[in-house]
């Protein structure tokens, strides 16, 4: 028999048996977690329905809830939520970091993450964990906290990538480039059902902040999680942290056998960049060098460790930047700050002309630093979707910080080889560990009362799927539709996500500003897409805000994992067109129905009519037993609820 790849290896020691219908579910893992995460928004939605199950305190090894996203306060909205999430963190056992201690996914990576763990959090970019060695995945808030519960977690089963990397990178070329490449090569959808899993001689030259930033991206690909191995990289970053005892080796066995594969010479890469409005969308700096630059940012979840403002600051350091462009940095830890500080860097960015901003996602989500109209953008984050940087208009470019600085000191989009010479950067030996922003749970606060601010509306109760159904399509929608078009980011809508009546007002605002209104009005309907649909974020607002209008089910090619698994825990019924071409049969204004839901559900064969052309076509749900008996309950705190109700 061949050994295992550590992918296996993960899932296989964290398997659950013995659920009843989960045995027979059809192609699914379900592990235990050990370790889950919330961000600010979708953590109070998932705190929310953590609440409604009724469990007295998480049963997990560990559960953090952080503050990141809605740091902007023009309102009384984000500073409630915050009380919010800290009372329930009290109340439940979970460690609350506070407004100001950092990004979510870079804090988890220096304070919690451990080799071999698993970790479910409410927020796309988990897998950055991956780069300890963990499996790390992301899923909407509801799952999230029914990981808190008790419940395992399943995803279908993944075939593993096996991405080999060979040689070194050459200087000024980065672990951003790695992913640009990746990218590049697989698109937004080559990842999708897929666990990328990184071996060979060129990891051992990445640290753990550069194998971060490449698992953090593998959610652009639409990849369940990337997986890096422990070894003496991790030994050093976790020692580094005052973590040496979490320290495990893990590896795939030498002759482990993998789906896929693909290989990559980093010493033949180059820097790269993507272009609006897609982060497939690469080619070489050098093709695009010389265009003017109005405006670039250096942080996000994916390039705001020590290494990327250091460097960044060595490029920057007795230089400014030009004149008509603007540098903002947006260090993604206090930890990280603490020590920009103490070793001069952070003196480097401000007399180089760089603006500061606080230990946040900020910009990368549209929350302040919006670009004037029809700028260029060159940002070190992860996506550049049309408008989500808060600017229609805006031409965003994902890059490297390395690419970044140095464009912002020529003021064009500038190759940062240019400058090589610039001086080399050392990580240090020990990281600046001050815990003090983080609030440990006591033993136990099950009496505390909850903070709940005008902006926290209650859970609304949604009924069982009926056995037919007709309605109107109210939307028929095109490929690669990302969660951002079904409901838009940026700081004012981002800080309703506790308020499902009020931020369903914006849902599919970025197509069609009408659409609540219509959907109203029509009594609820039925959307259609093409392929990919959902990709992006994990907010499951993008399902839970179409259900609250009135949305009982999508027809599209094929969906994002996370999306289609929020649709399902919503109650809405995700169905595939068998046949591409009869998405050509729906448009926007047909009525659809659809009949023998129950039989279909069962046979995973629906046949629909389109009332209004009279044409017929078949599609089906490819969902798992226990996929189909949420939709069945109206959605998944349905099922829960019955479940934990009966003793299970
Ligand atoms: C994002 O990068 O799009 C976000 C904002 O972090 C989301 C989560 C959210 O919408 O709250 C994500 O990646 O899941
Ligand atoms: Fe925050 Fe951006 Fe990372 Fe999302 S991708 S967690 S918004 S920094």
């Amino acid at each position: 028999m061949a050994g295992k790849n550590l992918v296996q290896k993960l899932i296989d020691s964290h398997r659950v048996k013995g659920q009843g219908k989960e045995d027979g579910a059809r192609g699914e893992a379900l592990v235990r977690i050990d370790q889950t995460l919330t961000q600010d928004t979708t953590g109070t939605m998932a705190y929310l329905q953590f609440e409604a199950l009724g469990v007295d305190r998480v049963k997990t090894e560990l559960s953090v809830s952080y503050v990141d996203h809605n740091l902007l306060q023009v309102g009384f909205e984000n500073a409630d939520d915050h009380d919010f999430l800290q009372d329930m963190a009290a109340k439940y056992g979970i460690i609350f970091s506070r407004p100001g201690n950092g990004i979510c996914h870079q804090v988890h990576l220096e304070r919690f993450g451990i080799p071999g763990k698993t970790l479910l959090g409410s927020d796309s970019h988990t897998p950055t964990a991956g780069a300890l060695g963990m499996l790390a995945i992301g899923a909407g808030g509801l799952d999230v906290a029914l990981a808190m519960a008790g419940f395992p977690f399943s995803f279908p089963e993944p075939r593993v990538l096996r991405v080999e990397l060979k040689g070194r990178l050459s200087p000024m070329v980065s672990a951003k480039d790695i992913v640009l490449e990746i990218l590049r090569r697989l698109t937004v959808k080559g990842g999708v059902g897929k666990i990328l899993e990184y071996t060979g001689e060129g990891v051992l030259s990445l640290s753990v902040p550069q194998r971060g930033t490449i698992a953090n991206m593998g959610a652009e690909l639409g990849a369940t999680t990337s997986v890096f191995p422990s070894d003496e990289a991790t030994k050093r970053f976790l020692e580094a942290q005052g973590r040496g005892m979490d320290y495990i080796p893990l590896a795939a066995d030498p002759d482990a056998r993998y789906d896929e594969e693909i290989v990559i010479d980093l010493s033949a890469l180059e820097p790269l960049i993507a272009l609006p409005h897609m982060p497939d969308s690469v080619v070489a700096v050098r093709q695009v060098a010389g265009k003017p630059v109005d405006q670039c940012f250096i942080g996000s979840c994916t390039n705001s460790s020590y290494y990327d403002l250091a460097v960044s600051a060595s490029i920057l350091k007795g230089r400014h930047v030009a004149r008509n462009t603007s540098l903002v940095i947006g260090p993604g830890s206090r930890q990280t700050l603490l020590m920009i500080n103490r070793d001069g860097i952070l003196a480097d960015f401000v007399k180089a002309g760089a603006r500061i901003l606080e230990c946040a996602c900020g910009p990368c989500i549209g929350i302040g630093q919006a670009p004037r109209t029809g700028a260029v953008s060159l940002r070190s984050s992860n996506r550049n979707f049309e408008g989500r940087s808060g600017t229609k208009s805006a031409l965003v470019h994902l890059v490297s910080a390395e690419t970044a600085a140095a464009s912002a000191v020529r003021g064009v989009i500038t190759d940062p080889r240019e400058f090589a010479g610039s001086g080399g950067v050392r990580t240090p030996d020990r990281f600046v560990s001050d815990d003090s922003m983080l609030v440990f749970p006591k033993e136990r606060d099950a009496a505390l009362s909850v903070r709940r601010g005008p902006n926290i509306a209650p859970l609304p109760v949604f009924e069982p799927i009926a056995d037919s159904m007709e309605g109107e399509v109210l939307l028929a929608m095109g490929d690669n539709i990302t969660t951002d078009h079904i409901l838009p980011a940026g700081s004012k809508i981002m800080s309703l996500r506790s308020n499902l009546p009020e931020i369903s007002k914006y849902c599919f605002a970025a197509i069609d500003p009408d659409f609540p209104q219509r959907a109203l009005k029509a009594g609820g309907g039925i959307l259609a897409g093409g392929e990919n649909y959902g990709q992006g974020s994990s907010r499951e607002h993008a399902a839970l805000s179409p259900r609250f209008l009135g949305v009982k089910a999508v027809i599209a090619l094929s969906y994002a994992r996370i999306h289609r698994q929020n649709l399902v825990n919503s109650g809405i019924l995700p169905l595939v067109f068998d046949h591409r071409e009869d998405r050509e049969l729906v448009s926007q204004g047909d009525r659809l129905s659809i009949g023998n839901i129950g039989k279909g559900l069962s046979m995973d064969r629906f046949e629909i009519r389109n009332e209004t052309t009279g044409a017929t076509f078949t599609a089906h749900h490819g969902l798992s037993g226990r996929q189909v008996d949420l939709i069945l309950a109206g959605g998944a705190l349905n099922a829960a609820r019955r479940e934990l109700a009966a003793g299970r």
